[in-house]
Order: C-alpha cells, then structure tokens, then sequence
C-alpha cells in the first residue's frame, strides 16, 4: 500500500491547524501510521531540504522549520501520494485554491503550514529519514468491519 510523508510546520502548530488537518486525511479514508510532535534539528532540516540548497530562501527555510515543533507524520493509502498534495495545494498560497489546506489556510509562501512528499521515490527517502521502522504501524480499517 502506498504512504507519503507529511508534516506540519510550526506555523501549523502555531496555529492550532493539527487537528483539523489529521481530521481532513482521516475524512478522505487515508490511514495515519505514523506520527510524533518534535524539535527538528538543523541537520534534518538540511538534509531534508537538500535539494534546495543552494536557493536564495535556504537559510529562511531552515530557520523556519527548525523555529518550533513539528507534527511529522505517515499516511498510507491509494494513491495517497498525489491526492494529498492536491488536498495541500500549490506551493505559493497565493495560488492554492480554497478548499486546499494552503487556500485555506496560508497566505504566505515562506509560511506554508503542511509539507507533503511530491513523488514516491521522495516518499520513501522523507519517511526513512523521519522514521524508523518500528515507529510505523501498520494497520487497515477493512480488518475493522465496523468502519465501512
Ligand atoms: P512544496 O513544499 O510545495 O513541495 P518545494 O518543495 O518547492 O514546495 O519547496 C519547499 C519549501 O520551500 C516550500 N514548502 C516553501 O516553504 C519553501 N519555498 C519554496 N519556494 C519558496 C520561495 N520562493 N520563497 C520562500 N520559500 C519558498
């Protein structure tokens, strides 16, 4: 079964969006099988956001991210990959339309609440560095009867 990584930025935190953000995957019929609250370091920041390296907003980035607690997070589902970045919306909030996490939520790019894995080859890489193996749960809902 597919998982994609996805975490909650500070500013999400911040803002108290956790719940309401787990409550829309949970709704969409996606399985959380993986989450913790944490202070990340810079050194996961940096590799995380390696491919940006050498972008003008890097250290921003970096510092934002790093600024306080994170909900990291692994969800599994069909096409769990691409729908939950079609649920998140574009990157600038400016061009994320309403009823996406960011069009509902951002207005500014730096501040963008959600990151979410854009492809399964970084799907697999984001999970194993945020998690390890015995930190993921699996789990499925169809082996309670009662959900559906
Ligand atoms: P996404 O998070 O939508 O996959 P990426 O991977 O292109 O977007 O960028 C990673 C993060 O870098 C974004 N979520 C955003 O917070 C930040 N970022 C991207 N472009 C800019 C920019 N032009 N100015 C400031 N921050 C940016």
């Amino acid at each position: 079964m597919e998982r994609t990584f996805l975490a909650i930025k500070p500013d999400g935190v911040q803002r108290g969006l956790v719940g309401e953000i787990i409550q829309r995957l949970e709704q969409k019929g996606f399985t959380l099988v993986g989450l913790k609250l944490l202070q990340v370091s810079k050194e996961l920041a940096s590799t995380h956001y390696g491919e940006h390296q050498a972008k003008p907003f890097f250290p921003g980035l970096v510092e934002f991210i790093t600024s306080g607690p994170v909900v990291a997070m692994v969800w599994e589902g069909k096409g769990v990959i691409a729908t939950a970045r079609k649920m998140i919306g574009a990157t600038n909030p400016l061009n994320s339309e309403p009823g996406t996490i960011r069009g509902d939520f951002g207005i500014d790019v730096g501040r963008n609440v959600i990151h979410g894995s854009d492809a399964p080859e970084t799907a697999v890489k984001e999970i194993s560095l945020w998690f390890g193996p015995e930190e993921l749960v699996a789990w499925s809902s169809s082996l309670t009867p009662w959900i559906y």
